[in-house]
């Protein structure tokens, strides 16, 4: 019942259970320890738990999400994150910021302006990040629900980006994979150490991300992209 850009078929729940355990699977192979949540069957959308916070080395800081239906999401992460992080943060409920739109490669963090994030919610973030010696910048999101929905960091100088992001000056200076139109739901994908998860159904975009040399892992989340969600947005990596 999470909310859809799209007016298509609804996702299949027990094949959406399925998918989620070979998510965790997945990050478990890339040498992660999963902290898995238990289902809150008050926000359909909480299970794409990357909206509602930005975890950082230094700092955690709980989003504003856009969405009406979602702000409540925030309120259950928290005491989860504490258990974790000395050091939590919070995005004034006036703003709004969804986890989804923050990129961040090293100690800087790039903040897509969206449908779900706005100004004040990008600036708050940034400056909390400057607070703790990082950086961010913004980037204007016009085509795509989040940033990442459209571009990921592939390690090294290395994106993968859909069309509206090749060329997009707050991108300017990383080499760039595109993505077909038709193969758009592969610019989110999800490097963690030295493997990339790349959402399955996209040979060519699979065959351009091999050349990087890192091991590929692939996935079925197609009942989790019904309702517009990603590889990256079904957990908070840290
Ligand atoms: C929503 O519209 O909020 C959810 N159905 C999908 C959220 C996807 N999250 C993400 O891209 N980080």
């Amino acid at each position: 019942a999470g909310l859809t850009s799209g007016g298509g078929t609804a996702p299949h729940y027990e094949r959406a259970l399925e998918q989620h355990d070979g998510y965790i699977r997945a990050l478990e192979r890339c040498g992660l320890q999963v902290h898995q949540l238990a289902a809150d069957e008050a926000f359909p959308d909480s299970t794409f738990v990357e909206d509602v916070a930005v975890v950082t080395p230094r700092c955690a800081i709980l989003t504003a999400p856009g969405a009406p239906s979602r702000k409540g999401e925030v309120a259950a992460i928290r005491p989860i994150l504490e258990r974790h992080h000395a050091r939590i943060h919070a995005i004034d409920t006036g703003a709004a910021l969804d986890g989804g739109d923050v990129m961040q490669i090293g100690s800087h963090f790039y903040v897509g302006l969206s449908q779900r994030t706005d100004p004040a919610g990008a600036h708050q973030l940034i400056g909390i990040l400057e607070d703790y010696g990082m950086s961010g910048t913004t980037v204007s999101v016009s085509g795509f629900l989040h940033l990442k929905t459209g571009v990921t960091w592939l390690g090294d100088n290395t994106l993968i980006a859909a069309q509206e992001f090749i060329g997009h000056p707050q991108l300017a200076g990383f080499e760039l994979i595109p993505v077909a139109p038709q193969e758009q739901g592969a610019a989110n994908c999800l490097l963690i150490n030295n493997h990339i998860l790349m959402p399955a159904g996209y040979p060519r975009a699979r065959e351009q991300v091999a050349r990087l040399g890192r091991e590929i892992i692939e996935i079925d989340i197609s009942e989790f992209a019904k309702i517009d969600g990603g590889l990256t947005c079904l957990s908070l990596r840290f």
